[in-house]
């Protein structure tokens, strides 16, 4: 049976030259036209007037399309903000990222980590031991595309998802992100909370210990928000990885386990 073709579809939403919004999936040809409208409603949710969204639909090489399966979802338990916050600092640890990249990294999400301040578009890409930037471009970041869930793995991780009340989209893309970022070989690890100041829940992520979730890395109203992909900077080929981010298409085949929610004390990660 001849696959049907798959183009990348993305939108970004800006004003004044400052990124609002941005949304990235895998369609099929039929399906083009809804996503872009979705992509449209949301370039204009919650009031935002944008000066200028962006649509971009690319045809994809089948070739190239890499299959794997979705990173383990695991959501911890805690008290508050600064509980939470230390379950970071543990779990960045264990994966091998060094204090002074993670007080780093907290330190750019809080402030907003674009060079002029405020959000930006894609991710931070830090050196695990040291935290030092390495995305080229500081004022916008290095943002992830061509990714997405099959439909099959979709239906799969919705139900799974939905078992545990995690029925925002937020938490479906931000898994099939980071089960896309976890998968370049030079990663360590992700660390990421949302820039909707409504949204307190982040995560941290990687192939070992799967999709982290936190229910607050910051104070509800606080605007800004990010990601920051740690990664081994002796073994980095920067332009590879950035190609593997930005082009390389990944379908998540297969939804991962979504396990109930848990205090770090009872959770054991391979
Ligand atoms: N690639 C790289 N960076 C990105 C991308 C991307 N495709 N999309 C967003 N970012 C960066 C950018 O700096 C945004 O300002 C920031 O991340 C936050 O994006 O319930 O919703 O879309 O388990 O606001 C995490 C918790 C939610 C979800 C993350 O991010 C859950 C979220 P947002
Ligand atoms: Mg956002």
């Amino acid at each position: 049976m001849k696959e049907p073709l798959l183009y990348s579809i993305r939108m970004r939403a800006s004003a004044n030259g400052r990124h609002l919004s941005g949304a990235e999936r895998l369609a099929e040809r039929p399906d083009l036209a809804g996503v872009a409208r979705t992509f449209i409603e949301r370039a204009l949710s919650k009031g935002a007037t944008p000066a200028k969204v962006v649509l971009t639909i690319d045809e994809i090489e089948p070739s190239e399309i890499r299959r794997v399966r979705a990173l383990d979802l695991t959501s911890l338990q805690a008290a508050d903000l600064g509980e939470c916050r230390e379950q970071v600092r543990k779990l960045l640890a264990d994966a091998g990222v060094g204090p002074q990249a993670v007080e780093a990294a907290f330190h750019n999400l809080d402030a907003g980590p674009s060079q002029s301040g405020g959000n930006m578009r894609g991710a931070m890409i830090m050196d695990a031991a040291t935290g030092d930037r390495l995305e080229p471009d500081r004022e916008r970041g290095v943002r992830a595309s061509r990714f997405d869930w099959s439909d099959g793995a979709a239906s799969e991780i919705d139900r799974e998802l939905g078992r545990h009340g995690l029925t925002h989209f937020r938490t479906r893309e931000a898994l099939a992100l980071a089960t896309k970022v976890a998968h370049a070989p030079e990663m360590v690890a992700e660390l990421c909370w949302s820039d909707d100041p409504d949204y307190t829940a982040g995560y941290v992520a990687s192939r070992r210990i799967g999709y982290v979730r936190l229910s607050r890395l910051k104070q509800e109203g606080v605007p800004t928000g990010g990601r920051a992909f740690f990664v081994r900077r002796d073994a980095c080929d920067l332009e590879g990885l950035l190609r593997y981010l930005q082009e390389v298409p990944v379908l998540i085949a297969a939804a991962g386990l979504v396990r109930p929610a848990a205090s770090i004390e009872e959770v054991s990660f391979p």
